[in-house]
């Protein structure tokens, strides 16, 4: 049977689709990019035969066109407004109070929005069609970047669903969010190539590109939060309207929230600058919108801020310090990190006194010497970086200026130091010789997520490591109570106490065993997935690469890794020693979908009080359940505990029981 061009061309239109949501909105490809080009090429040759079979909303109609020499001038219908900025709970009350002698009513419906710290895009839809999208360049001109904002996949070619008006235009923010950026950076580093400063940065970068394949190619992503010029019905508030967006397909922010009067509002601010940390992207504050149109349309605008909307901002997560020097750091792996040490500075909430500078490649492209001012980055739970050199300081003029020298020895044991073919990266060839890289196994080995020995901190360590008394991690397990009393500021207690933590320590699982011993790239995730799949460590100290490469999550460098370790005799020693000293394990419970919770997918989210979310999550599978990291309609239950944010207001939504951490104890002690 032959199939029809039809036929074929909706076949490859939905597999590149699928594709390329799980390249871009996954960022997990399932198909080697040859293949999606493969596919995209036969799409495009099949639609130049055929041009009626092209669909506006085809990916052939998502990839760049030609360069362009320069972005045409747009002029904007309605102005594009910028904000006016609170910096205080007395400034919020002083614009409420604005809001309310000009509406004569105290009673006032607030949309509480987080302001995405990104590039503010205009996007025109005709008749449910993208005809249109520009930069909001001065306000009342931008720039065409049609081309460009056509690639980014979460913005709809087309419409869908009912009452689309015939002329609408959307306003909101391009962003790159902070995972994606990260990997862009780290492959952009390790290709020594340009990195980028910041998400924002990169997102302006991204949408600035004459060449829309380039853009194609950047993780960018649209949030819609408000109208230009609208020809035809929209809802009278503002929320409403964004609901309505979203029912066309246009992505909204899932944290906006309408409170009513400005003391929810205060709370609002609070509750998401606590978050600030965690959440997907970067924002720089809270927006507050008069949510009634009518009321917008009353309080109108002064110059170019309306004066029914106010951005309360957030401590800057970026800010210049000095270098005054530069550290290095010998890690577990013996990877040489140089820190900057900063003149402190107080920077995304807090302050901070170093910095990570990467390594020698990131210190050249940099351009940076000590004595420079320098541009300091803290945003979400990544570690402080040196982002940039500030202009005027690298004209040398500075008389303290001195180049940043690397180590030729390791900095601690003195061993050499070398570089792998291929990697950025300088390390220590001493192992377990140099003293910096046993403190960091050590400690690597003592952390909660591994064999959790509660009390062993980094100060003990290093007296433990200096002293001799710890020259391998099984030797922790032959510290005795004198031994340990005699050290510097441990008294009788203190040392009966630490001995009891390791007692304790002694009964761990295998995924935590694993993760304990500190190989390359082992993660706890990798861990599990090696634990659940070899059930034994001698089954996995003796696999092949080719078998590790069957383990989810494992890749020929992983492999590689793995083997390397469970071959060199030193490492079979301290685990035979660390099996000998009594550490010891409960069978793995094989994913067998049998007991009490088999058939239920639960979500592990906020912080828990009695162990981990990856312990958690460990028991469930015990019990038969399935765990996953993400909420969806397959979602049977979600553990919750303080601190959940989008997840659990996305369970709320779907109606998916949610428990608390005092009632999945009373489960668990019920079923286990
Ligand atoms: C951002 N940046 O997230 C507005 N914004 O509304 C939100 N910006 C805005 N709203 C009117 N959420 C002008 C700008």
């Amino acid at each position: 049977m032959t199939t029809l061009p039809i036929e074929e061309a909706a076949a490859l239109r939905a597999k590149i689709l699928a594709w390329a949501e799980a390249y871009f909105e996954r960022d997990a490809p399932v198909v080697p990019d040859a293949d999606y080009d493969q596919a995209m090429k036969q799409l495009e040759a099949l639609e130049r035969e055929f041009p009626d079979l092209v669909t506006p909303d085809s990916p052939t109609q998502r990839v760049g066109a030609a360069p362009l020499s320069e972005f045409e001038s747009v002029e904007h219908r309605l102005p594009m407004l910028s904000l006016d900025n609170a910096f205080s709970t007395d400034d919020m009350d002083d614009f409420h109070r604005r809001v309310t002698e000009r509406l004569g009513d105290g009673d006032v419906s607030y949309c509480c929005e987080p302001k995405l710290d990104g590039v503010a895009v205009s996007v025109v839809y005709e008749h449910g069609a993208l005809v249109l999208a520009a930069t909001r360049g001065d306000g009342t001109c931008g720039e065409n970047i049609t081309a460009n904002v056509r690639t980014i996949s979460n913005v709809p070619l087309m419409l869908s669903g009912g009452g689309v008006p015939p002329y609408l235009e959307v306003r909101g923010e391009v962003v790159i969010p902070r995972d994606a950026f990260e990997r862009m950076n780290a492959q952009a580093r390790a290709a020594n190539e340009k990195v980028f400063v910041n998400p924002r940065n990169a997102a302006a970068g991204s949408l600035r590109q004459l060449d829309s394949r380039i853009t194609a190619r950047r993780p960018l992503a649209f949030t819609a939060y408000s109208i230009g010029a609208v020809e035809g019905d929209l809802p009278a508030a503002h929320d409403a309207i964004l609901q309505r967006l979203s029912e066309w397909g246009l992505p909204i922010s899932e944290y906006m929230q309408t409170v009513s009067g400005i003391v929810a509002c205060d709370d609002y601010y609070e509750a998401l600058a606590g978050q600030r940390d965690t959440l997907p992207f970067d924002i720089d504050g809270i927006v507050f919108k008069v949510n009634g149109m009518a009321e917008q349309e009353r309080l109108g605008c002064v110059s170019r801020a309306p004066r029914w909307a106010i951005a309360r901002k957030f401590p800057a997560q970026e800010v210049s310090t000095q270098l005054l020097g530069v550290d290095f750091q010998v890690g577990r792996t013996g990877a040489i990190t140089p820190v900057a040490r900063l003149q402190p500075v107080f920077v995304g909430g807090v302050t901070v006194s170093n910095a990570t500078l990467h390594n020698a490649d990131e210190i050249e492209r940099l351009g940076v010497q000590v004595g420079d001012t320098v541009v300091v980055r803290r945003a979400g739970d990544v570690i402080p970086q040196i982002v940039s050199v500030v202009e005027d300081n690298t004209s040398g003029s500075s008389p303290e200026r001195a180049p940043i020298v690397f180590p030729g020895q390791c900095p601690d044991c003195g061993s050499y130091v070398a570089r792998e073919e291929g990697e950025a990266v300088i390390r220590c060839v001493g192992g377990m010789a140099c003293g910096a890289q046993l403190k960091a196994v050590v400690r690597h080995f003592a952390s909660r997520k591994a064999m959790d020995i509660e009390g062993l901190g980094d100060k003990l360590i290093d007296q433990l490591v200096d002293d001799g008394l710890v020259r391998s991690v099984a030797d922790v397990f032959r510290l005795s109570q004198a031994q340990l009393a005699a050290l510097e500021r441990m008294g009788d207690k203190s040392s009966e106490n630490l001995l009891a933590s390791i007692q304790l320590s002694r009964s761990t699982t295998l995924p935590k065993f694993i993760y304990a011993l500190g190989i390359r790239e082992v993660g706890e995730a990798t861990a599990r997935a090696l634990a659940n799949y070899f059930l034994e460590m001698d089954a996995l100290l003796a696999a092949s690469t080719d078998l590790l490469e069957g383990v989810d999550d494992v890749g020929p460098i992983v492999a590689r890794h793995i083997r390397g370790f469970a071959s060199d005799e030193r490492n079979q020693h301290v685990i035979a020693d660390l099996l000998a000293l009594g550490v010891n394990w409960p069978p793995v419970a094989v994913d067998s979908g049998e007991g009490p919770l088999a058939g239920a997918t639960w979500v592990v989210t906020g912080k828990l009080e009695s162990m981990s979310r990856g312990d958690a999550e460990q028991r469930l599978r015990a019990l038969g359940a399935k765990t996953a990291s993400s909420v969806s309609a397959k979602t049977s239950t979600v553990l919750a505990g303080p601190g959940a944010g989008s997840k659990r207001k996305k369970a709320e939504e779907l109606g998916i029981s949610i428990v608390d951490e005092t009632e999945w104890l009373a489960m668990l002690e019920e079923m286990e």
